[in-house]
């Protein structure tokens, strides 16, 4: 059984998503970040930087921290969505995603949508490097129907929950055509349905 360590952010659906497209059991113990529960020391021998998501996998004794490397642990484990044959081209889009595409828009929702007005050159610089991304993934998406190829992987997973919060972006989502297409196809797969409401069991990912 795997206990899940998480809050409802896009690094916390990320697992929420993984875990309903494996079809593995889990079960949720909540971290409140806006109580710092993320700080108690319980938490702190798990996740060494007070981070969600973290999971446990009781039955082989394991605990991982890093949404990447849940990601990976996860697909090796079921031999699900980590095509061998792909793997370094998911690696690559992977690696795309932890270290670039969610820290820049995380710093976006910082600076636009958490403290406007508080540094104009936050707001305009992660602004302009987030629509940067938006057009760099549109364009990969254009000539090809995943992020790592043909096959949907755990790229676009750790991806999708990032574009999901499109709305604080203000960036507009429909008008890039490839990265719509991408997204609404994700969207609607029942796994992903399951995954984004594992906290708010109302919450559907929001339309571009
Ligand atoms: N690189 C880490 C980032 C995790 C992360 O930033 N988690 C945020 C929520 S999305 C968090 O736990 N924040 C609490 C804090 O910074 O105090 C991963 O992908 O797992």
């Amino acid at each position: 059984m795997i206990e899940l360590f998480s809050s409802n952010t896009p690094n916390g659906k990320k697992i929420s998503i993984m875990l309903e497209e494996i079809g593995y059991d889990y079960t949720l113990t909540k971290i409140d970040l806006n109580k710092d529960e993320q700080f108690k020391s319980d938490f702190k021998k798990l996740s060494p930087f007070n981070k969600i998501p973290v999971i446990i996998d009781h039955k082989k004794k394991q605990t991982i921290f890093e949404s990447g490397a849940i990601l990976i642990y996860l697909a090796e484990q079921s031999g699900m969505l980590y095509d061998q044959k792909e793997r370094l081209k998911i690696n690559q889009w992977l690696m795309a995603q932890m270290g670039y595409i969610g820290p820049m828009l995380g710093q976006h929702h910082q600076f636009h949508h958490y403290n406007p007005g508080k540094s104009k050159f936050g707001e305009e610089r992660y602004f302009k490097i987030s629509k940067s991304i938006y057009e760099n993934l549109d364009e990969r998406l254009s000539n090809s129907k995943f992020l790592s190829g043909d096959n949907y992987s755990i790229a676009d997973i750790a991806t999708f929950p990032w574009i999901a919060r499109h709305k604080w972006h203000d960036i507009g989502l429909a008008n890039y055509k490839n990265l719509t297409r991408w997204y609404n196809e994700i969207s609607i797969r029942d796994a992903v349905i399951k995954g984004f409401a594992f906290i708010d069991k109302d919450e559907l990912p929001p339309k571009p």
